[in-house]
């Protein structure tokens, strides 16, 4: 588990330098279970490769997939990831998306893009959203390891699409664990071997912001009042400082069958005055 010191450090590293490493955070049996727990879900769900150039013609990606299988839960929620994302971030956070990326053999390599360009914000910003890359499978250069433009999230544009950019292969032993600042410059890598190469995208923004995934929607609410209740407030039921998000005055976990949630901030502004009996 990881230190206070190595959370700041970490946090650290993301701040400076765009993106930071923790090898070998997953346990090696829940990165098997993992693979196995995709594999079946392809299978199971007949889901076959993506069908726009930028998702990669020959890449599975699994969008939604907290509602496929419970052993996905822990992803976000995992013990040596999360508590760096809060750190840059902050505990009101949000699950943004949560995806698979296997490469499957032939895949070429990505366009360099960041994932907060559409976004209309100046450059450089504030780290708005945090990708955490899970390596499934060993990531090397020749399977498609992530490339990334180390220092690139400081640039004041974007990259322009299609274009060459030199690039560092982020290459991570499987269980490793890539976080950047999503404003960094990065795109998948070409997979020139003949197996797959596996890996999660799960990102994390802002309380104050739209999710990329509509999670509140997307996952039937009988999966989500089965989530442990930090999953449910990253996805969505929770109020970002008592203010956003609310629904009638109310935290929208109430709506899984949880106990009275957080109170709002105008509430909370008198219970505090009535405790230090402040003039209202
Ligand atoms: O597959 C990868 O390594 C990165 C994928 C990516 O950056 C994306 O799809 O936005």
């Amino acid at each position: 588990m990881l230190t206070d010191a190595d959370i700041q450090l970490h946090a650290g590293k993301i701040r400076d330098d765009g993106y930071t490493v923790i090898e070998r955070a997953v346990d090696p049996d829940l990165v098997e279970g993992l693979r196995r727990a995709l594999e079946r879900t392809e299978r199971e769900h007949a889901i076959g490769p993506a069908r726009t150039s930028f998702e990669g013609f020959k890449t599975v990606r699994i969008n939604n997939l907290l509602t496929y299988d419970d052993l996905f839960w822990q992803v976000p929620l995992h013990e040596n990831v999360l508590p760096v994302v809060e750190r840059v971030l902050d505990r009101e956070c949000l699950l943004s998306s949560f995806c698979s990326l296997v490469l499957g053999p032939g895949q070429e390599a990505q366009p360099i893009h960041e994932d907060t360009q559409l976004i209309p914000l100046p450059r450089p910003h504030i780290p708005i959203t945090v990708n955490a890359i899970w390596a499934l499978s060993d990531f090397t250069h020749d399977n498609g390891a992530t490339r990334i433009v180390p220092g690139s999230h400081k640039y004041d544009s974007a990259p322009q699409y299609g274009k060459h950019y030199d690039a560092v292969t982020a290459t991570m032993p499987a269980g490793s664990v890539m976080l950047f600042d999503s404003a960094l410059w990065h795109g998948g890598g070409a997979n020139n071997t003949d197996d797959r190469r596996f890996a999660f995208s799960c990102a994390y923004c802002w309380g104050w912001m739209r999710q990329q995934e509509n999670l509140q929607l997307g996952i039937p609410q009988q999966t989500a009042r089965r989530f442990p209740r930090r999953l449910q407030e990253l996805c969505g039921y929770s109020v970002y400082k008592g203010q956003f998000g609310h629904i009638d005055n109310h935290d929208p976990i109430e709506l899984l069958g949880r106990e009275r949630g957080k109170r709002m901030v105008w509430e909370a502004t008198d219970a505090r005055k009535a405790r230090t009996g402040e003039a209202k």
